[in-house]
């Protein structure tokens, strides 16, 4: 089994387990440093995205008792597209959650994903977060959704990336509940917020139940970003255009089960933010040749790779890259393109997605991987 990818060494841990060492020579494609590919991360999760030293920290300091298989080294084995399997991982989910109690702890849990998103060669984060589950604990919605602006904006700036926050509503709780977080969001456009997202079982909450939801964000100028096409098919991807209004889908990897709906996907510009890891570790699909971004990226689709939640899948974001470039021999030229779609996916400000893509034509226009020769003076 993998062992948790910690930040800096994020891609000597995914080439420990991958059948092609990061930096070991391909015959296909480059070897160039994926953690100096700069890169937008549009897909992560609140706690998700916590330390695991952190996650065991916090229940220390609370007195929480966090169930064995979080207390391990190595990541939960999961796999879920039965309803058990989903079960198990929420359960989880659930648990890391209940040790962020403090305004403190959001804090720290901010900086280091900040900095963990440095470290790989993020430039742009867009952390997601559903506010109502703090929102007990840390005096009211309004305050919480304070607090964490005010957080990811002191962690944007000591680490120097930029941090968007995308507010989520959960699809298996009532669709008023996520109607009064729209109108929340709403009032923080342009000043955190930028976007609106759906998550938790697609396979409960039906998307038509959230339209209003999605109506009233997208009347404050918030993108829709909601979960689909993970856990059910297809329908869940178009419902997500149709009733949503979706710009971005998270996973969105079932659409590649109707042809026509590719088509769609690929004409309206829609990105998919796909997640290897989380689908192999969901049980979405079995092995990591059969995550079908080679099928979505021929049928013109942008993909924004995205590492959903690393505390519990055991990798981050460089893993996914490496990933690509081993379960499928992507090239340098091919692994910056996708870097590009994951800038030009995201809600940066202009000045950032420029900077970005500059970035990424010098990594790809640059030395390259030294070369036997060199390294040997
Ligand atoms: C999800 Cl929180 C989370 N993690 C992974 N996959 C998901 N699908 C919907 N919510
Ligand atoms: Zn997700």
């Amino acid at each position: 089994m993998q062992g948790r990818s910690e930040p800096v060494a994020a891609e000597a841990a995914a080439s420990a387990d991958g059948p092609v060492p990061a930096d070991a020579p391909v015959s296909i494609g480059g070897r160039r440093s994926l953690s100096d590919l700069p890169k937008a991360h549009l897909h992560l999760h609140f706690t998700g995205s916590m330390r695991h030293g952190t996650l065991l920290e916090l229940a220390d300091r609370h007195g929480v008792r966090l169930p064995d298989v979080l207390k391990a080294a190595a990541p939960p084995e999961l796999r879920a597209t039965d309803e058990r399997g989903w079960f198990r991982f929420q359960r989880l989910y659930d648990a890391a959650r209940s040790v962020l109690r403090t305004p403190d702890d959001l804090v720290r849990l901010l900086r280091e994903a900040a900095e963990d998103e440095r470290a790989e060669g993020s430039g742009w984060l867009e952390i997601q977060v559903d506010p109502t589950s703090y929102a007990q604990r840390l005096g009211g919605l309004t305050i919480t959704v304070e607090l964490i602006l005010a957080a990811a904006a002191g962690a944007a700036w000591a680490a120097g990336i930029g941090i968007g926050v995308i507010l989520a509503a959960n699809r298996t709780k009532h669709p008023l509940e996520a109607r009064t977080l729209a109108r929340l969001a709403g009032q923080y456009t342009g000043r955190g917020v930028v976007g609106f997202g759906l998550s938790s079982d697609e396979r409960r909450g039906r998307a038509a139940d959230f339209d209003r939801a999605f109506a009233i964000a997208a009347r404050s100028g918030l993108a829709a970003m909601p979960h689909g096409g993970e856990l059910a098919g297809p329908a869940s991807v178009a419902d997500c255009l149709d009733l949503l209004h979706a710009t971005r889908i998270g996973h969105g990897v079932r659409a590649v089960e109707d042809p026509a709906l590719l088509t769609r996907l690929a004409a309206a510009g829609t990105v998919l933010e796909v997640c290897p890891t989380s689908n192999l570790a969901l049980g979405v699909f079995d092995k990591a040749e059969d995550v079908p971004l080679p099928r979505l990226r021929e049928a013109g689709i942008p993909i924004a790779l995205g590492a959903d939640d690393p505390l519990l899948f055991g990798s981050r974001l460089v893993d996914q890259y490496a990933l690509v470039r081993s379960a499928f021999g992507a090239s340098d030229a091919e692994l910056a393109e996708l870097a590009r779609s994951s800038a030009r996916g995201s809600q940066a400000p202009d000045s950032v997605k420029a900077q970005l893509l500059a970035g990424i034509d010098r990594w790809l226009t640059g030395p390259g991987p030294a070369s036997p020769a060199s390294t040997q003076g």
